[in-house]
C-alpha cells in the first residue's frame, strides 16, 4: 500500500501541466460549482499570514482566480494573530482574501480550515462552521485513487513550540535581538580588550541547524502519519514546499504565501502537484523541486 502511493508520484510525467478546462459563460471570477467543473479536485494552501506586511495577498488573489477546486484546504497560519496582537496591519487586499474564501465556500466549494499556531485563536472554534467554512483541528483527505492523506498544520511537531511556547514568540524577534545583543556584546568585549566575536560565523552555524530542523520536522510528521495508519500527510508550518516519500510514506508540504507563493493541488485523476505561483506567468515547478522517490 505504502509503496503504491509513493510510486505513484515518482513518474516521469511530472510536473504535469494541463490546459484549463473549457467553460461556458457566467461569472469568470468565481465559477459556480454546480454549473462548471472546477479545474482541480483539491487545493491545499497554508501559511498565508494575513495581518503581516510579508503576506503576499495580491498574488494569492490572482492564484485563486485562476485555480478553483471541489475542495479547498486552508492548513493553518491563515491569519497571523501573533503579529496582529503586536501591531494592527490589515490592508484591503487582506479583506479581499477573506471575502474570496467565503465566496468560494458559498459557491459550493468544500472549504476546510485547519488552524495553525499563529491562528491558534481559531482553535477555540473547532467543529463549528463559519459561512460555509468548516473549522477542524485536523482532517483526512481521500484522493481520487483512494489514498488517505492526513491534514494537519504541523506545529505539534515543532519541538520548540510544543514544549516552550514563550520561546516561539521570542523566535519571531530573534534575529533583531541577536544583532542588538551583538552590538552591545562587542562594545563590552572591546572595552575588556577582547577581539570581535563573529556574528556571521554564529549565523552560519544557525543555518546548518535550520537544514537539520527541516528534515527532522519532515521525518517526525511522516512517522506520525504512519503510526496513525494513513497513506500520507499534507502539512505546512515550515514554509518549505515539498512532495516526497519518507520511508514509503508520502510527505507533502504546501509551502507558504510569504515567500514561495506555493500551493499543493490534486488533479481529477488523483495526481498531486506543487504549484509555485508567478504572477502574470503560467504556474511552474522549479526543477529543484521535482518529485523524487527516496
Ligand atoms: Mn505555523
Amino acid at each position: 500500500m505504502f509503496r503504491d502511493v509513493t510510486a505513484r508520484f515518482g513518474g516521469p510525467d511530472l510536473p504535469w501541466q494541463g490546459p484549463p478546462p473549457e467553460r461556458g459563460g457566467g461569472d469568470a471570477d468565481e465559477p459556480d460549482m454546480a454549473r462548471d467543473r472546477p479545474r482541480y479536485r483539491a487545493i491545499f494552501i497554508s501559511d498565508i499570514h494575513l495581518g503581516t506586511p510579508g503576506c503576499q495577498a495580491g498574488p494569492l488573489l490572482d492564484f485563486l482566480k485562476e485555480h478553483d477546486s471541489e475542495s479547498l484546504y486552508l492548513i493553518g497560519d491563515i491569519i497571523d494573530g501573533w503579529q496582529l496582537r503586536r501591531r494592527w496591519f490589515w490592508p484591503q487586499s487582506h479583506n479581499d482574501v477573506v471575502q474570496k474564501l467565503l465566496r468560494r465556500a458559498r459557491k459550493g466549494c468544500h472549504v476546510v480550515y485547519v488552524p495553525g499556531n499563529h491562528d491558534e485563536f481559531a482553535r477555540h472554534f473547532l467543529n463549528h462552521n463559519f459561512g460555509g467554512i468548516d473549522v477542524v483541528e485536523e482532517t483526512v483527505h481521500v484522493t481520487a485513487e483512494g489514498f488517505r492523506l492526513w491534514i494537519t498544520h504541523g506545529d505539534y511537531f515543532d519541538g520548540v513550540i510544543q514544549h516552550a511556547k514563550w520561546l516561539a514568540y521570542v523566535g519571531d524577534h530573534a534575529y533583531e535581538a541577536v544583532l542588538k545583543l551583538n552590538r552591545h556584546f562587542n562594545s563590552l568585549r572591546a572595552r575588556l580588550g577582547l577581539p570581535y566575536w563573529s556574528l556571521s560565523a554564529y549565523l552560519k552555524l544557525k543555518v546548518k541547524k535550520a537544514v537539520n530542523y527541516v528534515s527532522d520536522f519532515e521525518v517526525a510528521v511522516a512517522n506520525e502519519a504512519r503510526r496513525r495508519g494513513y497513506d500520507g500527510v499534507v502539512c505546512g508550518h515550515i514554509h518549505h514546499a515539498e512532495i516526497r516519500s519518507i520511508d514509503g510514506m508520502l510527505y507533502c508540504n504546501d509551502g507558504d504565501w510569504v515567500e514561495s507563493r506555493s500551493a499543493l493541488v490534486e488533479h481529477h485523476d488523483g495526481r498531486l502537484e506543487l504549484i509555485f505561483w508567478q504572477p502574470g506567468h503560467a504556474a511552474e515547478v522549479p526543477p529543484s523541486r521535482a518529485v523524487e522517490t527516496v
